[in-house]
């Protein structure tokens, strides 16, 4: 294991202090911060607030989508050395970053959407204040996770150009934190749950710094200890176990104690814990042995102003929006999100396709309307940056898993998202990949990736790989769209039916399809673009999915409108929301509201 990634709590033996506020920052367009030493203080900083995307704050272009190296420093007051470890966690850093405590480094880590933790008492000054410098670079190319290309213009200035439909937000975008732990400590924990009649088994596994014994605990919401065992692993029994379920989300909270010889507590990690089971049988997606259909959105971390920073309050919007539509799902399309998605989803009773970054892969200037809508075949996996792509997939998938996987939302784990798959060197790529992420989640969740246009049974050669079938799929917008909405109705019903072979024995669910949409324009008869074209768009769509018994879930895309790169093809940013950039409805909010009620 690379790191604990367990979430900053405080009790006993553990503590932490937010760094969120005004840092420092400068952008360094020549990446000659180093030499300059810049690790030992900015010479000419602004100031910029941490966590944020810095992108949406600037009124000039140039700053908005600068792209290139740039710094942030800080200085924290640490008191007198108690014996603990310092360490130094960052919610995540888009896309890569080096630390530097007090002008030392302290640490590299690449991948713009997970945590990682810097163990930095060596480094610190106690007593004392200390400094922290981070560069930070935001580049694409094909190797980073999601894949781009970086531009360089004539004046010499860089500019991202993602192959896929959202902007480049970038920073340090999520909490940091500066925590103090035992030396002796937890470190991770796993989690596996059976059902037996009305009681549940909950199998354990936990990893520690140190060679102590350690106790499990499990209590009820009222504090009632329900089950206790020691042992670094082992079962823990719940007697008639309240389920967690879609909408009624029952936590218990389990307790693991580092204990010494003389059962004194060297530490303890409190944690909730939702009792479900998840599973893939023959077509059918099974929560606690009963059917589930997902019904819900792919979304973004994306809001105006602030970009993808994490706000408790519009996320709580979110969830009320969710709910408001009778929404079961979402997938954090097309990267992990900050990790309070998932402790609200705990608490909501909402089911999350979690989503490594991988997305971009094919050569495209735009993840949209490429390949399948007549574009050609980049045979992306056939490059020389293959090996080294594959090796930071694997590690964004590792963090993702390890980050995750104790959420009950958690249901499935995504692998990737509209990647080239039409030729073997695509299957040779994923199923590493598909094999790593079984290996490492104890709960051994469902597996899928959302799969392009042109990947259609016969062409595709990854679905196989998958526990059940993601399409993303623009029959009405992207294929015969507007006028042709008819005939894009056989068109959708040729391909569904050409699944049915594999799908007897495999659920397929949409996780991609809808219209863009302005939201002021009305028009009768409908245009593409019209409020009446989405709601149209959607009907025919659910004709369709409602004709096959194996389609299993429905995933609209996207829960709201977003930013993207500027282009001929989006309309300050794509506008295929159900809801507004600022969470209010369009007319295809309440289409959706009463199809969800009756589903
Ligand atoms: C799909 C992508 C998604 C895009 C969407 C669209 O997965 O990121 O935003 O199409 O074009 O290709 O709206």
């Amino acid at each position: 294991m690379k790191q604990s990634m367990l979430y900053p709590c405080t009790n006993a033996h553990r503590s932490f202090a937010s760094l969120d506020g005004l840092w420092k920052m400068q952008f360094d367009p020549a990446s000659d911060g180093i030499t300059q030493n810049w690790q030992d203080g900015l010479p000419d900083p602004f100031s910029m607030p941490v966590p944020a995307s810095f992108a949406d704050v600037f009124t000039e272009k140039e700053k908005r989508d600068y792209c290139g190296d740039f710094w942030y420093e800080t200085k924290f007051y640490l008191e007198a050395d108690d014996g603990r470890d310092v360490i130094l966690r960052f919610g995540s850093i888009t896309h890569r970053a080096t630390v530097y405590i007090n002008g030392v480094c302290a640490g590299f880590h690449e991948g713009g959407f997970t945590p990682f933790v810097l163990n930095i008492t060596e480094l610190v000054r106690f007593g004392n204040r200390n400094r922290i410098t981070v560069r930070v670079n935001n580049e694409l190319n094909e190797t980073s996770i999601p894949c781009g290309t970086t531009k360089v213009r004539k004046d010499g200035s860089r500019l991202a150009q993602p192959y896929f439909d959202f902007f480049n937000y970038s920073g340090i975008q999520r909490s940091v934190h500066l925590l103090k732990v035992p030396k002796e400590a937890i470190l991770d924990y796993d989690t596996a749950i059976t059902l037996n009649g009305s009681d549940a088994v909950i199998s354990y596994q936990v990893k520690t710094s140190g060679e102590h014994s350690v106790s499990a605990e499990i209590f009820d919401r009222k504090g009632n200890r329900v089950c206790a065992n020691t042992g670094k692993s082992g079962e823990l029994l719940i007697r008639d176990a309240r389920l967690w379920n879609v909408r009624d989300a029952y936590l218990y909270t389990l307790v693991f104690r580092i204990l010494d010889d003389n059962g004194g507590e060297i530490d303890k990690y409190p944690a909730r814990l939702g009792v479900r089971t998840i599973e893939v049988k023959g077509n059918r997606i099974l929560l606690n042995s009963r059917e589930v259909y997902l019904k819900g959105y792919g979304k973004h971390e994306d809001f105006e102003v602030i970009g993808r920073q994490f706000s408790w309050t519009v996320a709580k919007r979110d969830f009320e929006l969710m709910k408001w539509t009778n929404a079961n799902c979402f997938r954090t399309s097309h990267y992990p999100y900050a990790e309070e998605w998932y402790q609200m989803a705990d608490e909501e009773g909402f089911l999350i396709i979690d989503e490594v970054p991988a997305v971009g892969m094919m050569r495209s200037l735009m993840n949209f309307a490429a390949a399948g809508a007549g574009g050609k075949d980049t045979r992306f996996f056939t490059a020389d940056t293959v090996p080294q792509l594959q090796k930071n997939h694997k590690e964004q998938l590792e963090e993702m898993i390890l980050r995750d996987k104790n959420h009950p939302s958690v249901i499935a784990f995504s692998i990737f998202n509209e990647p080239e798959t039409t030729y073997p060197e695509a299957r040779d790529y994923f199923a590493p990949l598909f094999a790593l992420a079984r290996e490492l989640d104890v709960q051994k969740r469902p597996l899928t990736g959302a799969l392009l246009v042109n990947s259609t049974p016969g062409k595709d050669t990854c679905a196989e790989l998958c526990d059940f079938i993601s399409l993303n799929r623009y029959y009405g917008w992207y294929i015969l769209g507007g006028p042709d909405l008819n005939d894009a109705e056989g068109a959708f019903r040729a391909e569904v039916d050409a699944w049915r072979p594999i799908c007897e024995n495999k659920p397929l669910i949409f996780t991609e399809f809808g219209a863009d949409t302005h939201a002021g324009e009305h028009k009768l008869p409908s245009v593409m673009w019209a409020q009446e074209y989405q709601n149209e768009c959607y009907e025919m769509n659910f004709r369709v999915m409602d004709s096959y018994d194996f389609v299993k879930g429905e995933l609209v895309w996207n829960f709201a409108d977003f930013q993207t790169t500027e282009g001929i093809m989006r309309v300050n940013g794509n506008k295929k929301g159900i809801f507004t950039r600022n969470r209010q409805p369009k007319d295809a909010a309440f289409l959706l509201k009463k199809r969800w009620e009756q589903k």
